[in-house]
């Protein structure tokens, strides 16, 4: 039996090591067989160090081949060297160099960490903790040194090579070799390591800083795929760009350099001036990629390239402060989304996103707070809390500062820390002296778990023009947290008058609020406003200004009037998907939505679709129906997710039904004539359209042959893919037909097969699984490959509840089996696929049943990699 305190590692015992690098030269010789590492790092013990202090580093799957100290070979009792790590007994009491040596089998590297072979590229992860497995080292974030990189390699194989910084040198090594030495002269941890060898082709551009300083810029790929790489390189100009404008960063090397990789756990990597990114995350053509991957490459690549401040010139100091650079990251590629496209859009965008990844993982047995304060392995806490959630505290107190305000603490958060490995309250600290507000109860939305729900009650005097609104906060326990004091909730609102107009007030008591904000900070405060002429409806949390769930007691007729009227366009779509939430777990629970709800609810749908003044991005929002997940969470407890499937397509279907006329002329009147481009209105005409064809082919007997016309006459993958994944997840007649069309039309496309694999695992039919076994089963399925395996695992656990949690277990068992197989090969990918597991306790008690028997099969496996028995014995215990 596994502890929770084996291997557990705690925030509170973080020390700084007894020994600093000065500077690291590493020179790898790569050759077809084996790489040879040498390392030269200078070190020195720190003044407080006592003399005779050992020095460990760390090591994993290393062998060492030779060890010296200032060139002299080390005696043998003078050092320890095995698998896991390197102790040096009794290091020198003053600066000197260490040089090592190992040798690496990069071909045989399948878990993607350190340095492996992707298509005959040879190339590397460190972040968190690979670089260990290319050489002992101290492999932790507060550990910074400048390196100088010796790459040789043969030259045929390997003509293009490249590390961090800037090239320095390159030229002939004779035999067919060649060799380029790279200097990155910015102190960095190791995790921000990068190697690149490989035949690969290019494209170039350059960018001129705002101080005038020439960049050159390259993204290398497989031969032939160039011309794929165009937007990418697009998104790149205008990322760095933007950094200047809205937050005045400026970029510091004279290269920087991206490279698309096939094998790749992750999105993509922010290593120093050279990124690697999966290759989904580049590639796009009209034909094989849709609009939300050009959405997804733009974001993606402005956030590693904003990763050069936040996260490379300021670092973590350890991986429990991991959300310091993520979270902060991704509010700023959020914001570079919403300046470059549709900020309304993109907000609701990332909030569904949220509230279908984060709040399940918050609300359930793997939830943990923004920075963590423990944890068994670190590669399990790249999560939706760390990353979304992380940019929903940042986002926070960006409307609490206010926009100067915000700026000026970032400011002086890059003027105070540059060159520094930092720390969450580091962090809170340069917006406490830029605004001189005292951020300690706020500091809680990082160090508590849990999803708060905020209760709203309201009431109207007529008599004395006066206004009461009562507003409470309550958090479940989430593990190893039982109680939660109250955070510090910003609360964006106005009151909303009879005709649809906002109403004002005279005076407000009873608890803080600034301007549009009010500020919950207890566990119930209770506001009174006067001389309010009319009984207001409120509209509260105004572009969800809080990562909570709102209980509030509107009642649907409220709901659709903010829908109409709210002036916030984020709470004009949260209204709506309000109501139909609340319809839709209402008749999963057996409460039968009336007539008059159903009629109110399509005729707010068709007054939006109607409105001229609304983008058709918007409006795809606003008919999009809840997400299961969502409805399930709603429901709370007991869930069948069965029966929240079927009560969703009954709905739609009572909503579409005598639409559908209106529905489908409306769709028609979308096509598009023009050439295909991935700008924000044509990809939203598109969306509405999709989303259109969506709700008629689930809600009416039309949808189905629409579908099927649209996939044949589509001349780009946006409508195509979109008519596949309809059909698929309705399972229309013609949906087989049309996945096995896609298989063949696209079939040496890797990602295009991708969507063919997500498609095939959305299916609602009892079949399901039994072809995702064909498909895995199949002897050239790509079983080493974490994209095909997640396209496949990954959609199927979490976006098809129906069939993954089956009463008879049988999606249960599918998964852990197939996960079992993945752990010995690559453990991360098993890991993540699992987490899918986490709707556990949400479940009814024969599924639940179900689902706790095939974890447990699975956790008495010999021999079960650390990532994912920390994921099984999380869930198991929640
Ligand atoms: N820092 C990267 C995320 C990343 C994490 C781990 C990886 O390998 C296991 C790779 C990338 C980002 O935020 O984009
Ligand atoms: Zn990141």
């Amino acid at each position: 039996m596994r502890t929770e305190n084996e291997h557990t590692i705690f925030l509170k015992d973080y020390a700084p090591t007894p020994y600093r690098v000065v500077s690291v030269d590493m020179d790898f010789k790569i050759t077809e067989a084996v790489t040879r590492v040498r390392t030269q790092m200078t070190i020195e013990p720190r003044a407080e160090t006592a003399p005779g202090t050992p020095l460990v580093l760390d090591g994993d799957g290393l062998t060492l081949d030779s060890i010296a100290i200032d060139g002299l070979p080390l005696m043998l009792s003078a050092y320890a060297a095995n698998e896991a790590g390197l102790t040096l007994v009794e290091p020198p009491f003053r600066r000197f160099v260490l040089e090592t040596e190992v040798n690496l089998k990069p071909e045989e590297n399948k878990k993607l960490m350190g340095l492996y072979r992707s298509s005959g590229t040879w190339c590397t992860q460190c972040e968190p903790e690979g670089f260990r497995r290319i050489t002992y080292y101290l492999d932790r974030p507060d550990i910074l040194a400048p390196f100088k990189v010796r790459i040789t390699a043969p030259r045929e194989v390997a003509p293009v090579l490249l590390s961090n910084g800037n090239l320095i040198e390159a030229g002939d090594a004779g035999d067919g070799m060649h060799f380029a030495l790279w200097e990155d002269p910015f102190p960095k941890p190791a995790y921000l390591f990068a190697l690149v060898a490989g035949a690969l082709g290019s494209i170039t551009d350059t960018f001129t800083t705002m101080s005038g300083r020439k960049v050159d810029l390259a993204i290398y790929c497989t031969h032939g795929k160039e011309p794929e790489c165009a937007y990418a390189m697009d998104s790149l100009k205008r990322s760095m760009a933007w950094d200047e404008k809205r937050f005045g960063r400026e970029y510091d090397l004279d290269v920087f350099n991206i490279v698309a990789v096939a094998d790749f756990n992750f999105g993509a990597m922010e290593n120093k001036g050279l990124n690697i990114f999966n290759d989904k995350l580049v590639f796009a053509l009209p034909e094989t990629a849709s609009d939300a991957n050009y959405a997804n490459i733009e974001r993606v690549i402005a956030h590693e390239y904003f990763h050069n401040w936040t996260g490379n010139r300021i670092t973590c100091r350890d991986w429990f402060q991991l959300c310091l650079k993520e979270g902060l990251t991704v509010y700023r590629d959020q914001e570079f989304s919403s300046d470059e496209r549709s900020r309304p859009v993109q907000r609701i965008h990332d909030v569904e996103n949220l509230r279908i990844t984060q709040f399940p993982e918050d609300g359930g047995p793997l939830a943990h707070p923004p920075r963590p304060d423990r944890y068994r392995e670190i590669n399990n806490f790249y999560t939706t809390t760390v990353y979304q959630k992380g940019s929903e505290v940042v986002r926070m107190l960006a409307t609490l500062l206010g926009e100067a305000g915000f700026r000026k603490g970032m400011d002086l958060y890059f003027e105070r820390h540059d060159g520094e490995a930092t720390t969450i309250e580091a962090f809170l600290k340069v917006f406490e002296d830029a605004s001189g507000l005292d951020l300690s109860q706020f500091a809680r939305w990082y160090l508590q778990a849990g999803t708060p729900t905020v209760t709203a009650n309201d009431s109207y005097d007529a008599a004395s023009q006066t206004y009461t609104l009562t507003l409470s906060q309550t958090t479940a326990p989430t593990p190893n947290q039982p109680d939660k004091p109250p955070f510090v909730i910003p609360i964006k609102f106005g009151l909303i008058g009879p005709n649809g107009s906002p109403m004002g007030w005279t005076g407000v008591s009873g608890g803080t609020v600034k301007d549009d904000i009010i500020v919950l900070d207890g566990d119930t405060i209770t506001l009174t406003f006067t001389g309010v002429a009319n009984r207001p409806v409120p509209s509260l949390f105004r572009g969800f200004s809080a990562p909570v769930r709102l209980a509030s007691s509107l009642s649907q007729q409220d709901l659709l009037f903010l829908a109409r009227h709210d002036s916030d366009p984020f709470n004009r779509w949260d209204a709506l998907q309000t109501v139909t939430t609340n319809l839709m777990a209402g008749s999963a629970a057996g409460k039968a939505p009336s007539n008059g709800d159903i009629d109110a609810l399509r005729q707010a749908i068709l007054d939006t679709l109607g409105d001229t003044s609304l983008d058709h991005a918007f409006k795809a929002q606003v008919i999009a129906m809840p997400d299961e997940a969502v409805i399930a969470r709603q429901i709370g407890a007991n869930v069948d997710p069965f029966t929240v499937a079927q009560s969703r397509k009954a709905l739609i279907g009572a909503i579409v039904g005598p639409a559908a006329d209106r529905l489908s002329a409306i769709y028609e009147d979308l096509s598009i004539n023009e050439p295909y481009s991935p700008d924000a209105a044509q990809a939203g005409r598109r969306s509405l359209r999709n989303g259109l064809l969506s709700l008629l082919t689930a809600g009416s007997e039309r949808g189905a042959a629409l579908a099927e016309a649209q996939y044949y006459a589509a001349t780009n993958m946006t409508d195509r893919y979109a008519a596949l994944a309809i059909s698929a997840r309705n399972w229309t007649p013609a949906a087989l037909a049309l996945l096995g069309d896609f298989r063949t039309r696209f079939g040496g496309d890797p990602l295009v097969f991708d969507k063919w694999l997500v498609a095939s695992s959305q299916a609602p039919d009892e079949g399901v699984i039994e072809r995702m076994r064909a498909i895995l089963a199949a002897p050239d399925f790509p079983r080493t490959n974490p994209n095909r395996l997640r396209s496949l695992l990954g959609s199927f656990v979490m976006s098809n509840p129906a069939q993954f949690a089956r009463a008879d277990g049988l999606g249960f068992r599918f998964v852990t089996e197939a996960a079992a197989e993945i752990d010995h090969v690559n453990p991360q990918v098993a890991a993540r696929v699992l987490t899918g597991f986490r709707i556990l306790p949400l479940l009814e008690p024969k599924r639940r049943e179900a689902a706790r028997a095939a974890l447990e099969a699975l956790k008495n496996l010999q021999g079960l990699s650390r990532n994912t028995g920390d994921i099984v014995d999380r869930i198991l215990a929640g």
